[in-house]
């Protein structure tokens, strides 16, 4: 469901680049982009409006960092955001003994699995669990929660005669008191719609069995609806967390915020598959990266953050206004990019560019300059004006290329001293003029 939001925020962010300082006026179609996406996958009206507004508070009049696209650093900033807004409240189980908990939902949410999962995963952790079958409705419910207790070794209650379904919890608990356990587990029925007797009966059976949890067990792949029922099952019965199920597949985890933020219940537990042991505790930022869809953006933002001397591309941003920016500077600009990985590694983090192809041997072509570069003297990189024919032969010969590969570089980086001379004298336009002239013709690669 957030497919959408990957795409539209990659085009959204593509049109930032070279932009200097993000402001409010480029960042407003961005944000509107997000917006939209937020509200198109069910996203609550004022959870979209509240968040973007938190994201432009961040966002406006910040530098852009060197070394990173201005769309890369958004990304960042909505990625920090959205794990600031999914973990909220605590993503922690109640550390009381004995625990108690109870699992509520709709039918085919997971609260069976859930309950069988949340039981393993405790036992694990050094409690003795006990799960008790309290849905009266479904015979087979009550089966299938006896073989995954069997299957994890787990203490189990049912009563396959009674339909009161707080004296269930009531017996179940001395039962579980009995075998020693320090951990219970209630597994309910579920409807296909929420509805008052269903409400009517968790609640009953909530005030007899008191427990220290209550965790609605939503299905991930649910949009807007599933923050209804949200709504519903906390103003009832006070949920203290939820577990979202179903995160395995395609779903993008997009209920997970809606839910959260809307509800203000915190997620504790996500399961990730059918089986028993796919069941994580919750992690706000892993969600975030799957929200977003973002690959690796964040830490592609993080890495250059790093590794960009953020003094050495002031120095570098002077010399170049100063039109003193010669091969030498040049050379270091190449590394400084290199340092980020291969061209190509560098635009499958880029969101939106993963699918991208550079052409056809980018990566060999910034390979040639740097060799070419470092095949000149200090002098000549720093005046390449004295480089005549047979000094060109030399450093072709010196860098394993053809000479017209070493005449091509020379040529643009004449164009580029002439425009910055032209900045120099204030021509900016001219400049423009020249650069969208350029801009056809290849350019240089990691500029
Ligand atoms: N892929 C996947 N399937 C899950 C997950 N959790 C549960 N399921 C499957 O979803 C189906 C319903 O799960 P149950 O645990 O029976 O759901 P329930 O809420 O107890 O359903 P009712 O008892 O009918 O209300 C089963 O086929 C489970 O295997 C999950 O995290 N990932
Ligand atoms: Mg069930």
């Amino acid at each position: 469901m957030f497919e959408s939001l990957t795409d539209k925020l990659g085009q959204a962010l593509r049109n930032l680049r070279g932009v200097g300082k993000l402001s409010e006026e480029n960042m407003a179609e961005a944000l509107k982009e997000v917006r939209t996406a937020l509200l198109s996958a069910d996203v609550h009206f004022k959870v979209a409006r509240e968040f973007v507004e938190k994201v432009q508070q961040q966002v406006v009049g910040q530098d852009v960092l060197k070394g990173v696209a201005p769309g890369q650093q958004v990304v960042k900033i909505i990625h920090d955001e959205l794990v600031k807004l999914l973990g909220e409240g605590t993503t922690n189980l109640s550390t009381a003994r004995p625990l108690k908990v109870l699992m509520v939902g709709l039918h085919g949410s997971g609260k069976t699995t859930s309950t069988a999962k949340l039981g393993r995963l405790l036992k694990k952790r050094g409690y003795r669990p006990f799960v008790v079958g309290a849905d009266i409705y479904r015979p087979a419910a009550i089966d299938q929660l006896e073989i995954l207790a069997k299957q994890e070794e787990l203490g189990f209650y049912a009563d396959r005669n009674s339909k009161d379904v707080p004296a269930i919890g009531v017996a179940a608990q001395g039962a579980a008191q009995a075998a020693g356990a320090d951990c219970v587990i209630f597994d309910t029925a579920g409807r296909l719609q929420i509805d008052a007797d269903l409400i009517e009966e968790v609640k009953k059976l909530r005030a007899r069995v008191q427990p220290d949890e209550v965790l609605l067990v939503a299905d991930g792949a649910l949009g807007q609806e599933a923050v209804n029922v949200a709504k519903a099952f906390h103003e009832a019965l006070q949920l203290t967390g939820l577990i979202l199920t179903k995160l395995d597949g395609d779903t993008r985890g997009g209920a997970a915020l809606s839910i959260k933020a809307v509800t203000g219940v915190p997620i504790k537990f996500i399961g990730t598959g059918e089986k028993t042991a796919d069941f994580d505790q919750f992690h706000p930022d892993r969600m975030a990266q799957r929200i977003l869809g973002m690959g690796d953006v964040v830490s592609l933002v993080e890495k250059a953050q790093e590794v960009i001397d953020q003094k050495e591309a002031e120095k570098m941003a002077e010399k170049l206004k100063k039109a003193e920016f010669d091969l030498e500077d040049f050379l270091a600009q190449l590394q400084q990019v290199k340092k980020l990985g291969s061209m190509q590694s560098v635009l499958k983090m880029m969101p939106g560019m993963s699918g991208m192809e550079l052409p056809e041997g980018a990566d060999k072509q910034m390979a040639h300059t740097e060799a070419i570069i470092k095949s000149m003297t200090p002098q000549e990189r720093h005046r390449p004006e004295i480089l005549n024919g047979s000094r060109r032969q030399r450093i072709a010969n010196g860098a394993g290329v053809k000479i017209v590969e070493v005449n091509q570089l020379l040529k643009q980086f004449q164009q580029m001293q002439k425009m910055m001379k032209m900045f120099k004298g204030g021509g900016a336009k001219k400049m423009m003029r020249q650069m969208e002239a350029m801009r056809g013709k290849g350019g240089f690669p990691g500029m």
